[in-house]
């Protein structure tokens, strides 16, 4: 059966005729430009790929006298003497690949190259997509560089194998079979990341203890950065700042502490001689209750400057977080990684990001991008997405992010005037001489048979790693492309599946965060709705704090007359939200505190429009049921089943969201529900 344990590398038969038996003419065989373990790699993954595709041997050799229609080499080889790559390699670094038709000696040859084995790698999964999408190749002219340097995954993983916020079952990695065992699955979680591109992943959770660290797990964690590597794979480690006192015996974990920057240092020596080409650290320093540098009175940029300087001989970097607010300072946490940050910017070593989450609260179903981004000019900044779906349904609920990823990486900063996107902050458009840039996002696989828990959560995986590479593609374009390797080619699926996807955030936001409310779902757990509570001991995490509903209306005031979290913002890009009548009606409540009888766009009040969204949400989810219905005859029956069910859930839920929020924020309104609306259910 189908179990989708093959993600978007499924390589099955072609169905189209016409493509198949074009294809079939078009690709003879292999010609590899060596046989380092990239290169047999490349030579397996095309030859297993294409011969499925095709229903035909395609042969694999490093013959030079090969007239195989396929060649796949780095740009010295002597394959490709005589062609136009070289010139061509010119602008694509060490991870950019190109794909050429050529002819050479008088014959049609496609020419996979580059300037590494690993950017051939990139360009062979590139050339099997373009097989799998069913795309023509009669005269390839592909040239892909990617956008940002580092393209990552955090893993939320704990030693015990618990994965925070994970959804799909328990941690990949098996330390207690490791260094011993390489399970194969190890090796398809590397080809499924090389094949979008993503060439590092954070093994452990930025809140794990300091185990990772200590001798038996290094052996551990070098056996799976030895897997990885000939898919171009860099291994990194979270640092808990603890850890000279958690496994080191001091007594202190002091960054100016000379001891204590002694240890870090010996520590990643011998990080080093398990992993030569270990990428570094990502932190998670005084932020929700763990360890770092402001224990001691010192700085982010104290505690990152010395980790950096510990692994700067290696090359390795720091990635430290930005994701910090405590509820002491009793400022709108909308505004506390800014106010933490900003004053830091120029201070950092040269091997140091910021890890900014795409929003300045957490990952919510829709959030204004992180007031960051453009602010720490002098500092690169690391793009934190959320791939697992903490806040949005977690995975039970049919939901693509591609669209949530793209509405922030295109948002405007405003910073170096109009068109100075998120994204143009991140791949270091505005500062030439910025050389460290990455996209990393916080993994949602585990070990479910078919990875991610929901079927259509791994498009969420797919769509990061290709923004990394490219964060010019559109979403609907990574949707139908997944959805052609995923499912199927066929037009009429494609049309009404890409629908399905393109529409399914907009819609979760419908019915559970509509007009820009936030934070209202249920404590610790983060599933389902729970705006009523307000007797945590934390203030900061109620949700009554962020919706503040009350008589006159909801909404959290963050123009001038309130928390201004609004003046952090750049005055052009604040345009759109800080007039109450003018403000972008997505973000309304997320900027201001509304009165229910505020005339909107629509000409409904607010309340009648808060009802409209939660009830036209939740009846979209019945669309969505219907148009899968409807794919039936182009999925098998185990994924069909699986996403038909798990749809029914999802109705479920959004009948919950909706009552609960309505019945709730009517005990402020006292209004009615609009009479044409099914009533809900008190009980
Ligand atoms: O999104 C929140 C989560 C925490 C998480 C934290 C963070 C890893 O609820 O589970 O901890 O953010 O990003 O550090």
């Amino acid at each position: 059966a189908e179990t989708g344990y093959d993600l978007w590398l499924r390589y099955q038969p072609l169905q189209n005729q016409t493509v198949l038996t074009t294809y079939r003419q078009q690709i003879s065989g292999i010609t590899l430009g060596g046989n380092a373990e990239t290169m047999k790699i490349i030579g397996e993954e095309l030859q297993h790929g294409l011969s499925a595709m095709l229903q035909k041997k395609i042969t694999v050799t490093n013959k030079s006298s090969s007239t195989a229609s396929l060649i796949a080499a780095t740009g010295i080889s002597p394959l490709l003497a005589g062609t136009e790559v070289k010139k061509l390699l010119a602008q694509t670094g060490e991870e950019g690949f190109i794909i050429l038709s050529q002819n050479i000696n008088g014959q049609k040859r496609i020419i996979i190259s580059g300037n590494t084995d690993k950017a051939v790698l990139y360009g062979a999964f590139h050339f099997l997509r373009l097989i799998q999408t069913e795309q023509a190749i009669h005269n390839l002219q592909v040239v892909s560089v990617p956008k940002v340097k580092l393209r990552m995954l955090n893993h939320w993983d704990n030693m015990n194998r618990t994965v925070e916020r994970g959804y799909a079952g328990f941690s990949l990695w098996n330390w207690h079979t490791l260094p011993g065992y390489i399970d194969p699955r190890y090796i398809d979680y590397a080809r499924a990341n090389a094949s979008i591109g993503i060439n590092g992943t954070v093994l452990t959770n930025v809140n794990a203890n300091a185990t990772i660290l200590t001798k038996n797990y290094l052996e551990k964690v070098k056996a799976l950065a030895d897997a990885f590597r000939p898919y171009g794979i860099k291994v990194y480690l979270t640092a808990r700042f603890s850890a000279p006192i958690e496994i080191g015996g001091l007594k202190t974990a002091d960054p100016l502490d000379e001891k204590v920057r002694q240890w870090w240092k010996d520590k990643v020596k011998e990080i080093y001689q398990y992993v030569p080409d270990f990428g570094g650290f990502v932190v998670k320093a005084n932020s929700e209750g763990q360890p770092g540098p402001q224990d001691y009175k010192r700085s982010h940029t104290d505690g990152a400057n010395m980790l950096a300087e510990a692994v700067a001989p290696f090359n390795g970097i720091i990635m430290w977080r930005a994701f910090v607010y405590s509820a002491e300072k009793n400022v709108d946490r909308h505004k506390q990684a800014y106010d933490e940050f900003v004053p830091l910017d120029g201070s950092f070593n040269k091997n140091v990001m910021v890890q900014v989450k795409n929003g300045a609260i957490d990952f919510m179903p829709r959030e204004p991008f992180h007031p960051l981004f453009g602010a720490m000019p002098k500092t690169p900044l690391m793009m934190e997405f959320q791939v697992t779906q903490e806040y949005l349904g977690q995975a039970t609920n049919l939901v693509y992010l591609g669209p949530l990823f793209k509405e922030c990486l295109e948002a405007d900063t405003y910073t170096n005037g109009k068109g100075s996107t998120v994204a143009k902050v991140l791949d270091g458009s505005f500062n030439k001489a910025q050389t460290l840039t990455g996209i990393t996002g916080v993994a949602n696989i585990g070990n479910d048979i078919n990875w991610c828990g929901h079927p259509f959560a791994q498009a969420n995986w797919y769509a990061m790693g290709r923004l990394a590479w490219d964060h010019s593609l559109s979403a609907e374009r990574i949707a139908e492309e997944w959805l052609r390797m995923t499912y199927s080619n066929h037009p009429a699926f494609l049309q009404t599946a890409s629908k399905l996807m393109m529409e399914s955030r907009e819609t979760y936001v419908q019915y559970s965060n509509p007009i820009g409310l936030h934070h209202i779902m249920g404590t610790g757990h983060h599933y389902g709705p729970a705006p009523w509570v307000s007797n945590l001991n934390r203030p900061d995490w109620n949700p009554v704090y962020y919706h503040k509903a009350d008589s006159i209306g909801i909404g959290f005031n963050r123009t001038a007359t309130g928390s201004n979290a609004l003046e952090q913002y750049h005055p052009e890009a604040r345009k759109i939200w800080e007039n109450m009548n003018t403000c972008e009606e997505k973000n309304l409540l997320w900027f201001h505190h509304v009165p229910w009888t505020f005339k909107m766009k629509s000409g409904r009040n607010l309340w009648d429009e808060l009802c409209f969204n939660y009830y036209t949400g939740a009846e979209k989810v019945k669309t969505m049921q219907q148009a899968w219905a409807g794919l039936e005859p182009y999925v098998d029956k185990q994924r069909h089943d699986q996403v038909r069910m798990l749809l029914n859930v999802q109705y479920d839920e959004a009948i919950w969201w909706r009552n609960a929020c309505l019945l709730y924020f009517q005990t402020f309104s006292k209004k009615p529900i609009p009479a044409n609306y099914p009533q809900p259910d008190k009980t």
